[in-house]
């Protein structure tokens, strides 16, 4: 009968697609904890000691044990890949990722993202707008388009925000892209020095690419759903229409 059948969940079948689709760029699946130390996950990444992300309001911290948190991306990952790699490498990152804050219809305080990183002797800018470009027209179909804006990230510099051509209505102007024909979908930029070193990976000599999307959201315009804790929710009638 149909109704006794299974369903993937619509957050799994995106983040598998988007793993398939870096896998056939070239990267490798890195994978670590989801409860990490205030190491990894804000100094290696250059989060400066007073940055309001470290806050109590923004952060899960482990009550009665002392610098842990639980992940608030997945970029620890990252630096524990460089701790015990050698470049050149790329790897993309899946995950569950935890912020403190109350929740309504587009914030959940647990959420997915799908982080990335390439570090060589001669990675650039130019490599980041390719692979991303590469990775828009492999999910959405070859007609998309993507820009890049100035933004600031302490992991990055420079650091960009990246759109995409509205996948709803071909930039023609809608609700979702609230007619600009554009959707912002994911950060990215250059690898911090600082950050590089953390890894034990020497800043004179490599540089890297690093990328980061929040899949949640993407799901809900890919599919048009209004709240994000139906993702969330456990109810059958959202996954059955799957
Ligand atoms: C973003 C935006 C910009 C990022 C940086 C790194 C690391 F660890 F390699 F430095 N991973 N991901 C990054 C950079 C993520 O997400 C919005």
């Amino acid at each position: 009968m149909e109704e006794t059948k299974g369903h993937i969940h619509p957050l799994s079948r995106t983040m598998d697609e988007i793993v398939r689709i870096f896998t056939e760029l070239g990267f490798e699946v890195a994978l670590g904890p989801e409860i990490e130390t205030e190491h990894y996950n804000f100094d290696a990444l250059n989060v400066p000691k007073n940055h309001p992300a470290r806050d109590m309001q923004d952060t899960f911290w482990i009550k009665g044990v002392k610098e842990t948190v639980l992940r608030t991306h997945t970029s620890p990952v990252q630096i524990r890949y460089m701790e015990k790699n050698n470049p050149p490498f790329r790897i993309v990152v899946p995950g569950k990722v935890f912020r403190y804050e109350a929740t309504d219809a587009t914030h959940e305080t647990q959420f997915h993202q799908v982080e990335g990183l390439v570090v060589g002797e001669n990675v650039t800018m130019a490599g980041l707008k390719w692979t991303l470009e590469a990775f828009f027209k492999k999910l959405f179909g070859n007609d998309v388009k993507i820009r890049m804006r100035p933004s600031f990230f302490p992991f990055v510099e420079p650091g960009v925000e990246v759109d995409v051509s509205c996948f709803l209505c071909s930039g023609v102007g809608c609700n979702v892209c609230k007619r600009s024909g554009w959707i912002e979908v994911m950060g990215g930029g250059m690898v911090h020095p600082n950050v590089l070193q953390a890894g034990g990976i020497d800043p004179r000599k490599y540089s890297g690419l690093a990328f980061g999307m929040g899949v949640d959201r993407l799901v809900m315009i890919k599919y048009g759903i209004e709240d994000v804790r139906l993702l969330y929710a456990g109810d059958l009638r959202l996954v059955n229409q799957f």
